[in-house]
């Protein structure tokens, strides 16, 4: 067995932190500017090239990836209810309540535990006006059977998808504009594989809606005397796009290394006895998640105290459901989702940044094997 003497607890992620002297020059360049936010010359440069690597669908960039959502959803005409996912941060379900509109939660997938098309064609209704979906993981919802329950059923309804933790991909984020829906959001948190450390974005297939949401972050401004319509204020300061920018300079290299890595955990933990291995296979490699199952010997709980007390902080992403909070849990379609309900009790999301050691990689799964031996 590896050793298993940490000098510091192992986080379940790191953030990306450039180059020091590249930080530097790039702060420098805003501050000497004078121009610290507003779509100035580093938000202007960051919003082209994250564009460059979309591989469809047009950018606009936010302070953070709930304000965006929140942003979108504002400008979609919404009105009664959305299905959405339980399986997800709470921030997916909080931005369709802060906007008066009532979550019905529908089922997962029980594979890749994102929004299960299926379900939603069980609770689709004539009150439903949208559908919010969760890329879980970096796999993507069903977005194509989605797309046909729209054109099948209901042509006006508003397809809008959670991407929080799809960036930073290898290769292309989008293969089609209907992958995007009528709108993705994009979360570049301090724990995301790519971040700006807070920040966020909104993808849409259409220039004009792009447009339209580049307008609602902005308090709804378009020109020194003219406000069209209701916005707020979702603009990224200079100093978080120079960040992003001098991120993205070294991202890639952190794709390859967290690549590396999740391919060593993933050939020993695909040896483990009653344990899945969901995500590190790619192309995403923001997560490194795997399942145990609760007819195991043992349980997704008992492994994350077995890691805790050897220093390594894993996460039960996403735990509670949000249909389990208390803001949700009375809806009528807070009950009966079993797929969610047992991803919420049996996944694990264990530590991969570029940073870590392939040592580190092994203790882990030491540590994993010892668990399951003793089971
Ligand atoms: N939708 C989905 C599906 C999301 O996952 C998220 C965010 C959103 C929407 C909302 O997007 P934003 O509005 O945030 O852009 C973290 C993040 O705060 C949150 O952004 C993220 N999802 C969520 C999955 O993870 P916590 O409460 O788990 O964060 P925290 O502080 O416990 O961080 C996790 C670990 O990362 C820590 O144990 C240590 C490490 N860490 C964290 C930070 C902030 C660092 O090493 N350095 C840091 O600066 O929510």
């Amino acid at each position: 067995m590896a050793s298993t003497a940490l000098d510091r607890p192992v986080y379940v992620t790191r953030p990306v932190i450039p180059p020091w002297e590249n930080l530097e020059a790039a702060l420098r360049r805003v501050f000497d500017s004078g121009i610290l936010t507003n779509m100035g010359p580093a938000h202007v440069e960051l919003e082209e090239r994250l564009e460059g690597r979309l591989g469809a669908g047009h950018l606009s960039l936010w302070n953070n990836g709930t304000t965006a959502l929140l942003g979108a959803l504002s400008q979609l005409d919404l009105h009664d209810q959305a299905i959405v996912t339980p399986f997800t941060f709470p921030a997916t379900v909080h931005a369709l309540s802060l906007l008066g509109i009532e979550p019905v939660f529908a089922d997962v997938d029980p594979h890749d535990l994102t929004l299960s098309a299926e379900s939603v064609a069980e609770r689709l209704t004539d009150r439903v006006s949208a559908v919010v979906g969760t890329h879980v993981y970096g796999n993507f919802c069903d977005t194509a059977a989605i797309a046909r329950l729209r054109d099948e059923r209901r042509p006006d309804l508003r397809i809008v998808y959670d991407g929080a933790h799809i960036f930073g991909r290898s290769g292309p984020v989008f293969d089609s504009a209907e992958a995007i829906g009528d709108v993705t959001m994009l979360s570049f948190h301090a724990t995301k594989l790519f971040h700006t450390v807070e920040g966020g974005a909104l993808v849409t297939p259409e220039a004009a809606q792009q447009a339209r949401f580049r307008t609602a972050r902005n308090f709804g401004i378009t020109g020194e005397e003219s406000v069209e319509g209701v916005g707020l204020n979702g603009k990224m300061s200079e100093v978080h796009a120079a960040v992003g920018l001098a991120v993205l300079d070294v991202l890639d290299a952190e794709i390859d290394a967290r690549a590396a890595l999740a391919r060593q955990y993933v050939e020993r933990l695909d040896a483990v006895d009653g344990l899945e291995v969901l995500s590190g296979r790619g192309p995403s490699y923001q997560y490194l998640t795997v399942r145990v199952r609760t007819e195991e010997a043992w349980t997704r709980d008992s492994l994350r105290s077995h890691l805790l007390d050897h220093g390594i902080v894993s996460r039960k992403y996403f735990h509670p459901l949000c249909s389990e909070m208390d803001a949700y849990r009375h809806l009528r379609s807070a009950a009966d989702l079993p797929h969610a309900t047992a991803a919420a009790r049996e996944c694990l999301v264990l530590p991969l940044y570029g940073e870590m050691t392939p040592d580190l990689v092994d203790t882990i799964c030491d540590l994993v094997d010892a668990k399951r031996a003793a089971a």
